[in-house]
């Protein structure tokens, strides 16, 4: 492993300079709205604020899955979030999501618009809306549970970390990537190993953990 670097970290950041990393623009040390920017909203029941990422489909699947086995409430319209060009730092998406990050719901359909954010967040409130994909009680609710709060902790970090200083950090940090990587890897063991034993996450059904996944 390559050890040397020429980097010292600051003893008090005060930003960041831009070091052409693809995402340099939107990593900063402060949250809160950067411009003002409504959401836009049609008529659906539904408005879901997303992006086509591992986090932004999880929640897509969700609905698209609720829709085919007959929850006509879980009609939505789709609302494109360029993260890359700072709309999740807009006035209306910080309202619906102080963390400004995909995938974010509102749900419109009673008198005060409900906001939902973090997909696990929105996966369990869908599920228990509709009564559906999220066993009620007992062992399989805590199976079902468990595993999808294991992906929430796990993959959007790790793999969000693997991804970001494999492709995307304009230098290769070898004990970065291998970091990431073997954790990502030991993951990937730890869901091998339990679909070895079973069909789906929580036993014989399919539920919202197996979505997130
Ligand atoms: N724990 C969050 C993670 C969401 C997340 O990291 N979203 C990324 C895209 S996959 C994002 O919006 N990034 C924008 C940013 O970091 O500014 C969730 O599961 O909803």
């Amino acid at each position: 492993m390559d050890n040397s670097s020429s980097y010292t970290p600051p003893r008090v950041w005060s930003g960041i300079k831009d070091n052409g990393g693809r995402f340099a623009s939107i990593n900063r040390p402060t949250a809160g709205p950067t411009h003002d920017k409504e959401l836009p909203v049609r008529r659906h029941p539904l408005q879901l604020y997303s992006l086509g990422t591992p986090n932004g489909v999880k929640v897509t699947v969700m609905l698209e899955e609720l829709l085919a086995a007959g929850h006509t409430g879980a009609k939505y319209d789709a609302w494109l979030i360029r993260i890359q060009d700072g709309d999740q730092f807009g006035s209306g998406f910080v309202s619906a999501n102080p963390n400004s990050k995909i995938p974010t719901l509102v749900d419109r359909s009673g008198p005060t618009p409900v906001r939902v954010f973090e997909s696990g967040a929105i996966l369990m409130y869908l599920a228990e809306k509709f009564g559906a994909f999220l066993p009620a009680d007992g062992l399989r609710r805590a199976e079902c549970l468990s595993w999808l709060f294991w992906q929430m902790g796990s993959a959007p970090f790790l793999g969000g970390g693997f991804g970001h200083f494999y492709a995307y950090a304009p230098t290769k940090i070898e004990y970065a990537i291998d970091r990431y990587a073997m954790e990502v890897k030991r993951q990937l063991d730890v869901l091998d190993r339990r679909l070895a034993e079973s069909a789906y996450l929580t036993g014989d059904e399919y539920t919202v953990a197996d979505m997130a996944v």
